[in-house]
């Protein structure tokens, strides 16, 4: 074959087929726009089948036992440890113990800031489910004898999807500095220190059987 012929039998087949089917370029203009916008969407599209960008898109990555904590932009576990409805919050531990727990989860202890954001949410209420305290709302103001109750139990102490917040039993948090602090009060703590403000200074070292954790995650943007 003719190496002349071929090229030439190529033009012309091309020439042909723009003859035979003529091309708009306006409708090729409009398709490409088209499949770019599809492309930016299927880029945007997140978990659940709908768009999902920026700080909403962290929300999505806390797990399923944790809440979105929109306030502190972290994670927090639902329940005081072990984090399960219907269980009694492990306590008698140390601020180390606590931290290891955690870590052993892959979360950590929160801080004050947290621990505070997460109770009193974006507004700062004093308690984590409005500004005024309403008695048996949470587990507080009982006497030392009656002790805690399994996690979830009062369904009404609730913000941000997390329970028991305040009373029940004082959660372990950290800092400011290297200092260690209980937050949120016990079953057996009224309204002046079970609340979502009060901390009070705890030596790391001490256990009581009124001082849990509850673990807080800081998400990982894909
Ligand atoms: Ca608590």
């Amino acid at each position: 074959m003719d190496f002349r012929f071929s090229i030439l039998d190529f033009r012309f087949k091309k020439i042909s087929t723009k003859i035979l089917f003529p091309i708009n370029r306006d409708k090729i203009v409009n398709l490409k726009s088209k499949i770019k916008i599809i492309i930016i969407l299927m880029a945007c599209l997140g978990l659940g089948g709908r768009m999902v960008t920026g700080e909403e898109s962290q929300r999505y990555m806390c797990p399923p036992d944790m809440a979105w904590v929109k306030a502190g932009g972290f994670c927090m576990d639902r329940y005081e440890f072990p984090n399960h409805a219907g269980v009694e919050p492990v306590s008698d531990i140390d601020f180390e113990e606590a931290e290891a727990i955690c870590a052993s989860r892959g979360k950590r202890v929160p801080t004050v800031a947290e621990f505070r954001a997460a109770c009193g949410g974006e507004t700062g209420t004093l308690y984590p489910y409005g500004p005024e305290y309403v008695p048996n709302r949470c587990r507080t103001g009982l006497n030392w004898a009656d002790g805690p109750a399994p996690a979830g139990s009062y369904p009404e102490c609730v913000g941000y999807g997390i329970y028991d917040l305040t009373g029940n039993v004082w959660e372990w948090v950290k800092g400011p500095g290297d200092w260690q602090y209980i937050a949120g009060g016990a079953w057996n703590i009224g309204p002046n220190h079970a609340n979502c403000r009060d901390i009070v200074q705890f030596i790391g070292l001490i256990v009581a059987p009124s001082v849990g954790v509850r673990c807080a995650l800081t998400p990982v943007r894909p």
